[in-house]
């Protein structure tokens, strides 16, 4: 069971061979393995990071197989500042992206790649992004010598020869490369559990569809086909072709009486996304599936409407938070076949992380592999650890989930965390104004990427560390797709699970309960007469939205639902000064969309 599956090609793709050869020849892996996707190879490559010490099988019989990962201390989320659009032009990237010229770049790359393999197998992951066969499914090939990037490959991606064989011929795939940078000079010296490099760069290549990815073997650094391709990439194509690669969870809603809508949602990093596309409603006779937590492409379909895929096949989310109580099915998927990073590990071999809705244990090992009680004052879990778990082990996921042609998107929501200003729920007044409420949405940031947590950062469209062009550019196609559309374009709506008390409580209990919200935005997409138009977009009117039994006091709800027109005032300079940034690039429509929001404010 250990030893390497044989090596197969199954392609005679002269592009995809002359790929993987130049990647060997620079380089230089002691070992080549082309990735089949079988189930024999996933269980190598665990047990693969068993025997490296990388990974520890946890208990077999309440946990079957899964392992917990703990990486290097200082390789536990996305590098932003080490993330690159190298365009050829300097005008596609920016101001929201670093931008490198693709020539210099690729000479930094290279020298940093030579030989940085030595030592390692370098595994070629040919990988799908989507339903192999659907018109909106992209594949890409990634070689890397990572057996954790390739195992949670294997998870979040449609892996291995059927991809080839889709491929066929073609040359239009994605060019991944990915090592953690620490060759081996020899392969007898000892290797450590989680290499990595202080050095590190994301690199990006739009004309040529190209990710360099060098010294991280974390999350959406390292796993090529997530943020990498499927965002900053794929962002390019999109703008290119007329579609688009968005930052959101997809669910299904039902209604009692059967109808199903399907909503989309923007939601920053470790935002409540996941959350969201699992969650249980709290209203009877209603029903939300799961399409996705993370990603969206979506397509005009031959109706003129929206379709949406989720590119994706597993889930990469947040563990710290997840509980039986805020996301009973997140912790049902979880019984089996999953990855746990950066988590804690019990005595007993189990996984614990904060506000896991038990109390911890007397004793474990945290995941800087040191012992750990609750008497510690420290987590035991980093908070950006994550869960690595196949989207078909869901217990909700809807049964279009995986349907090529993608599910017809009725809603768009964006939102974020946002303490003050910003109400529970608002419906654009246009898909215009919509597209500027997008552009201008804001949160506190979050442990998903590096850097100071709990500033507020305008995070257009949650797209801030993944659009893989010019943001101005980005605003611009947003409008043309609405254009295009026109009358069978989603409603677009704003919604914040995350308003404060003074005190600096939350006013809304959010999760399980955000399903009142999304019965209104079910019955505005019917065209229900449930809200009142305000300066900053439709409000729920007095009694439309379904608060039967829930537990909030009255000044908390008013306050959530409420207008704060000085607040919003207050927010005019700051929106001022990020629209700036984007120059002559800053669409008319999103100028006109200020002016008009200033004049309804008064
Ligand atoms: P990424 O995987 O980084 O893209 O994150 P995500 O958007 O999927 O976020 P996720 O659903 O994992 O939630 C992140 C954090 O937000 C978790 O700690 C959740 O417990 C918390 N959270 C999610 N939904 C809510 C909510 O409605 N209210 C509150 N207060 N917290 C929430
Ligand atoms: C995010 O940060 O938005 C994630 C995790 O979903 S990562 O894969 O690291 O991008
Ligand atoms: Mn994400």
């Amino acid at each position: 069971m250990n030893a390497a599956p044989p090596v197969k090609i199954a392609t005679t793709n002269s592009a995809v061979l002359s790929f993987v050869e130049d990647c060997r020849k620079l380089f230089a892996p002691g070992a080549v393995h082309w990735c089949s996707g079988s189930q024999a190879e996933y269980q190598h490559l665990l047990h693969r990071m068993v025997q490296m010490g990388t990974a520890l099988w946890l208990d077999p019989d309440k946990r079957p197989n899964s392992v917990i990962v703990r990486s290097d201390p200082a390789d536990v989320a996305r590098v932003e500042d080490q993330t690159f659009i190298c365009s050829v032009s300097e005008s596609d990237a920016g101001p929201t992206n670093n931008w490198a010229n693709p020539g210099k770049m690729k000479v930094t790359l290279e020298r940093l790649f030579d030989g940085a393999m030595m030592g390692r197998t370098m595994y070629v992951i040919p990988y799908s992004m989507g339903p192999i066969g659907s018109p909106i499914a992209r594949i890409g090939i990634m070689v890397t010598d990572s057996a954790y990037a390739a195992a949670n490959m294997h998870i979040m991606t449609r892996v291995g020869d059927e991809v080839l064989k889709a491929l066929g011929d073609n040359t239009d795939f994605v060019r991944g490369h990915h090592t953690v940078g620490v060759p081996l000079k020899r392969q007898t010296w000892a290797d450590e559990p989680w290499p990595c490099n202080t050095t590190k760069y994301i690199c990006h290549f739009p004309e040529t569809r190209e990710i360099w990815s060098f010294g991280s073997g974390y999350g959406g650094n390292a796993l090529l086909g997530k943020k990498c391709h499927a965002l900053r990439i794929a962002s390019v194509q999109a703008r290119d072709e007329g579609w688009l690669a968005e930052h959101m969870l997809i669910l299904k809603l039902t209604n009692p009486e059967g109808q199903s809508k399907f909503i989309a949602a923007a939601f920053p990093s470790a935002c409540g996304k996941t959350n969201l596309a699992m969650v249980i409603p709290t209203i009877p006779g209603w029903k939300a599936e799961t399409i996705g937590d993370d990603i969206c492409w979506m397509k005009f379909g031959a109706d003129g409407r929206l379709y949406a895929i989720n590119p994706e096949t597993g889930f990469f989310g947040v563990a710290p938070g997840t509980s039986r109580e805020t996301n009973l099915n997140a912790m049902k998927t979880l019984d089996a076949n999953c990855i746990f990073t950066n988590v804690g590990m019990t005595d007993d071999d189990d996984f614990y992380w904060e506000n896991m809705g038990e109390d911890p244990p007397p004793h474990l090992t945290d995941w800087l592999r040191r012992s750990w009680s609750p008497a510690s004052g420290r987590p035991a879990a980093h908070p950006n650890a994550r869960f690595t778990a196949p989207a078909a082990q869901c217990p909700v996921i809807a049964k279009e989930w995986d349907d090529p042609k993608g599910v017809p998107i009725d809603a768009i929501l964006f939102g974020g965390r946002r303490a003050s200003v910003v109400p529970l729920v608002s419906e654009a007044l246009s898909w215009q104004h919509g597209t500027f409420l997008g552009a201008t949405m804001a949160s506190e940031k979050t442990a998903a990427a590096a850097g100071k947590i709990g500033d507020v950062r305008r995070d257009p469209m949650a797209m801030l560390p993944f659009c893989g062009y010019h943001m101005g550019d980005y605003f611009q196609h947003w409008l043309d797709i609405g254009e295009k559309g026109g009358s069978a374009m989603p409603k677009i709506f704003y919604v914040n699970w995350f308003r404060k008390s003074a005190d600096g409580k939350f006013l809304w209990p959010g999760y399980a309960e955000n399903s009142r919200v999304l019965k209104w935005i079910f019955e505005r997409c019917d065209g229900a007469d449930n809200a009142v138009e305000t300066p900053i977009g439709r409000l729920p009117a007095d009694g439309a939205l379904d608060l039967d039994g829930l537990d909030v006091p009255g000044e908390d709800l008013a306050e959530l639902l409420k207008v704060d027109v000085e607040g919003w005032k207050g927010e005019l300079p700051s929106i001022r000064e990020h629209f700036a940034t984007f120059g002559d690039k800053l669409p008319a429509g999103l100028r006109e969309e200020l002016a008009a929001l200033e004049q309804r404010l008064g």
